[in-house]
């Protein structure tokens, strides 16, 4: 049987492609790789208020690689901080739901993001908040692979150890790819497992496909005392549309007529088995 994440998935999915498409914008790629991450944490992990969504006691979530924030606006309306039909105007002129991620009149979103290499950065700051004043939330900040070439990372990935937030968890979308090559290509991350260890950290690999690992890795059982935990998600770019995964062609292109129909039927099919 489908577990409930991965039925939120299947919409995430679906709501994802129909934006990017009405809206004729990009980064349905980026989007696809965290869809699973993203309804496990809204599905199983986060603890969400929607009718309150500022109530004190809110686990806090940022998604650092701002350009796929349709996946965070979908899941948002499917848990009802605003109503679906909202979707119909992402990245319309005049629209709240911008095509980086934005807090600035949408429920839920806790910190805009979209220029790259801020969000953990933020996300220590209010993982320090957290401990200083006993609060019990726990920090989740998403990243992408290509955002940790970002020197402020290496910044605050230092300062989250030092002051040992483990109130904090990080989690990478290892797609490998970024907008034009591979990570590889662009600037070596690994060892990367090795890297986070050395700065201190709590390291977890996870197939950022599989929601039972998913689930397990953010559990607060996975946490080590005294240290921030970083998972290191091994994702696919374009993750559910067989033309669209690891291809990064999907970066920038946006999902129109014969493609979209074809990623939409693929989508379809998926969500029946
Ligand atoms: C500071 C900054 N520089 C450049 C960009 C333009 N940009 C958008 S996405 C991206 C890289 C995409 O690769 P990655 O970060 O690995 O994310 P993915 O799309 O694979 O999820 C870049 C350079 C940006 N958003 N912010």
């Amino acid at each position: 049987m489908k577990l409930k994440s991965e039925n939120l998935a299947s919409k995430i999915r679906m709501h994802t492609l129909q934006m990017t498409s009405l809206g004729n914008s990009s980064h349905i790629g980026s989007i696809l790789s965290i869809v699973d991450i993203i309804s496990v944490l809204y599905e199983d992990t986060l603890k969400i208020f929607p009718t309150n969504p500022k109530n004190k006691l809110r686990d806090r979530f940022i998604l650092s690689k701002g350009h796929a924030g349709a996946a965070v606006y979908a899941a948002l309306a499917e848990k009802k901080f605003f109503p679906i039909s909202n979707l119909a105007k992402h990245c319309s002129n005049g629209s709240y739901l911008s095509g980086h991620v934005s807090h600035i009149k949408v429920p839920g979103v806790e910190f805009s993001t979209g220029s790259l290499g801020h969000g953990l950065s933020v996300s220590c700051g209010i993982a320090l908040n957290g401990k200083l004043e006993k609060k019990k939330y726990r920090v989740f900040a998403l990243l992408s692979d290509g955002e940790c070439d970002e020197g402020s990372n290496w910044e605050a990935i230092l300062f989250a150890s030092h002051h040992k937030l483990d109130n904090l968890t990080v989690i990478i979308d290892y797609n490998k790819l970024q907008s034009l090559e591979s990570t590889h290509q662009t600037l070596e991350l690994e060892p990367f497992v090795q890297k986070w260890k050395s700065f201190g950290w709590n390291v977890i690999e996870v197939d950022g496909h599989n929601h039972r690992k998913i689930k397990i890795a953010l559990g607060k059982n996975k946490i080590s005392k005294n240290k921030p935990t970083c998972i290191i998600a091994h994702t696919t770019k374009g993750k559910g549309v067989s033309f669209m995964e690891n291809n990064t062609l999907w970066h920038y292109r946006s999902p129109q007529g014969d493609e979209f129909l074809s990623a939409r039927s693929e989508l379809l099919k998926n969500t029946r088995t």
